[in-house]
């Protein structure tokens, strides 16, 4: 008999910022944007020198993507067509980061749903597509924060630093060096999305997820056992972001372009789709899971076509809202905490012996699979 520690999700936790940008005021901003920049460089769009811009559009937007509106830590600012980025004031180093603050906000909300408290914590794993500098380590100061003794560490893996988190925090319990484990992914995309880009201004969105994910002995009577997981990585330049410490060796290109998000969206849409979809299959296949009787998919948000494309592919049919939820038309694509968003928002409806996927995709590439059943 395996008498290896089983691990679980005992719960989740969600911190979503107040303010939200609608699909109109976006645009409204963007294109306030763009008649300023060809106005004031008339003259040498005239002499062909430079390129005008276009403008974007909400019609555009909703039938790409299906997002609508997107939470953001800083409105104003970001709808400003002079500053076009999130702004407040710096913190001293005593001061809680804010990055920590909404990972906090989303722990303590994972924690209060498990009944649990933070003293009963061994480990806190802060997965996410950005730090906000590189040490002390992010989780170390959520860790503090919430008075937690054991360890804690920083993991990227983009879009699927959460799932990628969830299976580190489970191998963790298994192997005995935890029995109660954090995956904070605090996201703020607001500061690394380029809000000048036509192609890619309207995409991402602020927000914060916690996953508690603990030993079954320990866990609530409600909870989701976690029936397997697993992780693939293959290389792609698609989606890059080119910031970081080293941009200091080449100044005259520290601040181009390329020290945001970009991405090649429609080659990613046409490589991650089967990519992501064989993997269900084949991860279903190993765990003696039907795919197509799946009661429920928590799909990565980044974009609704492909979301339904990836559904009817594991579930061989149109997958209805109710099998394949959507979040991103109003939290926009927040990376790493897409798929634990749906989970979290909709999964209390799910009955004992339910069986479910939650399932993220994105830059690296990076994928990640958590199958999971609910209990109690
Ligand atoms: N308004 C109006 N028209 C536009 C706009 C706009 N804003 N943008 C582009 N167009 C035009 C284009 O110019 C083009 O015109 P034409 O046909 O005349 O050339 C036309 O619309 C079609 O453009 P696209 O081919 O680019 O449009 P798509 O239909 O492919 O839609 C999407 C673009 C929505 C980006 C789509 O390709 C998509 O969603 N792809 C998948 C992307 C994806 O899943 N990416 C995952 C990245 S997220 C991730 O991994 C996390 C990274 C780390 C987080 C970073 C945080 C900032």
């Amino acid at each position: 008999m395996d008498t290896a520690p089983r691990p679980v999700i005992s719960a989740t936790g969600l911190f979503t910022p107040e303010e939200s940008i609608s699909n109109e005021e976006l645009v409204a901003s963007f294109n306030a944007y763009v008649e300023r920049f060809n106005a004031s460089n008339a003259a040498a769009i005239e002499a062909g020198e430079v390129r005008p811009l276009e403008p974007s559009s909400v019609e555009f937007i909703e039938k790409a993507s299906g997002i609508k509106s997107r939470h953001v830590m800083a409105k104003a600012p970001v709808l400003d067509p002079e500053i076009m980025a999130p702004r407040w004031e710096e913190r001293a180093d005593e001061d809680l980061s804010i990055l920590a603050e909404i990972g906090v906000a989303a722990a303590r909300d994972a924690l209060a749903r498990a009944g649990r408290e933070a003293r009963d914590v061994d480990a806190v794993l802060c997965a996410a597509s950005n730090m906000q500098r590189p040490y002390p380590a992010m989780a170390i100061e959520i860790q503090q924060a919430l008075g937690i003794d054991g360890f804690a560490f920083d993991m990227n893996v983009a879009c699927s630093s959460a799932t990628f988190g969830i299976q580190t925090a489970a191998d963790y319990i298994r192997a005995g060096h935890a029995r109660s484990v954090l995956v904070v992914s605090p996201e703020i995309t607001s500061g690394h999305l380029n809000w000048r880009d036509r192609d890619s201004h309207f995409i991402f969105g602020d927000v914060a997820t916690a996953v508690l994910v603990e030993e079954a002995d320990l866990a609530p009577a409600a909870h989701w056992d976690i029936l397997g997981t697993r992780l693939k990585t293959v290389f792609s330049n698609n989606i890059r972001n080119n910031f970081g410490f080293l941009n200091r060796a080449h100044p005259d290109t520290a601040d181009t372009p390329d020290k945001l998000f970009v991405q090649e969206g429609r080659k990613v849409f046409k490589e991650v789709v089967p990519m992501v979809a064989q993997m269900i299959v084949d991860e279903a296949g190993r765990l003696g899971i039907d795919p197509q009787a799946l009661r429920r998919l928590w799909l990565h948000q980044a974009n609704a076509g492909m979301n339904r494309l990836i559904a009817q592919r594991v579930l061989g049919h149109e997958a209805s809202a109710d099998e394949s939820p959507t979040v991103l038309d109003t939290y926009g694509n927040t990376s790493s905490a897409g798929s634990i968003i749906a989970f979290h928002l909709h999964s209390a409806d799910l009955r004992e012996g339910d069986t479910g996927l939650i399932c993220s995709f994105g830059a690296g590439y990076s994928a990640g699979t958590v199958f999971v059943r609910k209990a109690g």
